[in-house]
């Protein structure tokens, strides 16, 4: 996967099929608001976001899009732009307010009246059970670092199943677990905060676990033969260094193989066991684990922004260190942090991101090569620009550029024979973006956050026209 240079990749007139499903996505605790109502116990992203410091000027979840009382509204937009599909996810402290014992009835009476509402407007739903909202409860028994997660994680998959599964077109165990382990238990940079990178390698396994244990779950559970899935963020690597390929072969480990081999390949890769002996042991891997880890899934969420570009470093010289994940107070990558993420050529999101559909090609094919029997969705594309309102406009053509550049990648990858079945734009609506709060703006649809207000951007304005006449404007 490493490759260098970028063609030129805006196009316009080239045709999607009739069933390539185009949708548009968000999540939990990005959009909805609402923390205390309805019986929501608290999850890691509340205790973290209302730690000072932690988020950008102070910025919660707490009242977010104010999704939670305006989804109405809401489906009705995405009736509007005509959305095939439509992805969200379900937030677990809702379901069960700490992660254990009987469902809410509440909390699933809002996502039955969610389902019913994209299925009255003809759009698929597309559900993920786990976009990074663990209850905190669960988080003081140690988290993902404890494997009774995963199983608790199964339970709570039961619940959502039994109340949703007659109508939920396809089910997504896991949104990033790489974020959600490495982040979150190694960088710091993400909720819980811990700066450990055991933690982070015994998290990576519980994730996968939790996968494992919850995809059967779905099978047996659901009433309408669903499809599953999990959605990775996977690492296009880059580099024309000399030491490129040992570093590409460390990141590559840590951040695609570490899931993709237990999950799709029923073992975890030799060299990634090695790279990380001495941080961790991996005996929190249990006999028989990987065969459980080792499901078969309809569909492999393909979650893609930009590049990294990397080499070793040699231990003297300044370390450029631009990975677009920072370090916080721990490193995000266990056992390689002698691997140094050089500055890549723009132009850039406001994320500071590299602007590369290529690599979203070169991705896709991948994949297709190295899992060839798989399914793919681009379950996550799109790009954060500062936006501004003129008129009761948006103007975003830096943003429809990006989509138009992303969509021909994915259209050129199709042509030479990947099984690409839909295209997931992140994000329908300006959220809470992390770490960065309010600060960044990835929607098609901008949220003035204090009247609440919702207006189309250009970029909806594209994506319409684009889905009702299958053909890139
Ligand atoms: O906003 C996030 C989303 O929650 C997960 N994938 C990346 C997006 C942009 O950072």
């Amino acid at each position: 996967m490493v490759t260098k240079g970028s063609a030129d990749y805006r196009d316009s007139g080239l045709q999607f099929a009739p069933d390539f499903v185009i949708g548009s996505a968000t999540a939990s605790y990005q959009i909805e608001g609402a923390a205390n109502e309805d019986g929501r116990g608290p999850s890691i992203w509340d205790t973290y976001s209302h730690t000072p410091g932690k988020v950008w000027n102070g910025d919660t979840g707490d009242v977010a899009d104010d999704h939670y009382h305006r989804f109405e509204q809401d489906l009705d937009i995405m009736k509007d732009l005509g959305l095939d599909s439509y992805r969200f996810s379900i937030a677990w402290p809702r379901i069960q307010a700490t992660g254990v014992g009987a469902a809410n009835e509440k909390g699933l009476a809002f996502y039955s009246k969610l389902v019913d509402g994209l299925l009255e407007r003809g759009i698929r739903p597309i559900a993920t059970l786990y976009h990074w909202d663990l209850p905190q409860a669960l988080e003081d028994e140690g988290g993902w670092t404890n494997r009774g997660t995963a199983y608790r994680f199964a339970e709570y998959t039961e619940h959502a199943v039994r109340a949703l599964g007659d109508r939920v077109h396809t089910w997504t165990t896991l949104n990033e677990p790489w974020c959600s382990a490495y982040l979150g238990y190694g960088s710091g940079a993400h909720a819980p905060g811990r700066t450990d990178g055991a933690a982070a390698l015994t998290a990576v396994h519980h994730l996968n676990l939790a996968h494992g244990l919850a995809i059967p779950v779905i099978r047996e559970t659901a009433t309408n033969d669903p499809q599953t899935s999990v959605t990775l963020n996977f690492h296009v690597i880059r580099g024309d260094d000399e030491t490129t390929p040992e570093a590409a072969r460390r990141i590559d480990a840590l951040a695609n193989r570490a899931f993709t081999g237990p999950m799709l390949k029923g073992a975890y890769p030799a060299d990634l066991l090695e790279d990380t002996a001495s941080v961790t042991d991996w005996s929190f891997v249990q006999d028989g684990d990987e065969k459980l880890i080792h499901q078969p899934i309809d569909i492999l969420g393909v979650n893609y922004y930009s590049t990294v570009t990397v080499k070793m470093w040699d231990g003297v010289s300044p370390r450029e260190n631009a990975d677009g994940h920072k370090d916080v107070g721990g490193s995000p990558w266990p056992g390689s942090r002698d691997v140094e993420f050089q500055v890549q050529a723009g132009p850039y999101t406001d994320m500071g991101w590299n602007i590369a559909p290529d690599g979203l090609e070169e991705l896709l094919l991948h994949l297709h090569e190295e899992f060839p029997e798989q399914a793919l969705m681009i379950t996550e594309n799109g790009a954060a620009f500062p936006d501004t309102v003129e008129d009761g406009r948006v103007h975003d053509v830096e943003r429809t550029d990006y989509l138009n550049r992303h969509f021909t990648a994915a259209h050129r990858a199709i042509e030479k024979g990947v099984d690409l079945r839909g295209y997931t734009v992140w994000s329908l609506m300006d959220n809470f973006e992390w770490g960065y709060g309010y600060s960044k703006r990835f929607g098609i649809v901008r949220v003035d956050y204090d009247t609440q207000e919702r207006t189309l951007k250009d970029s909806a304005l594209w994506l319409k026209s684009l889905i009702a006449t299958r053909t890139l404007p």
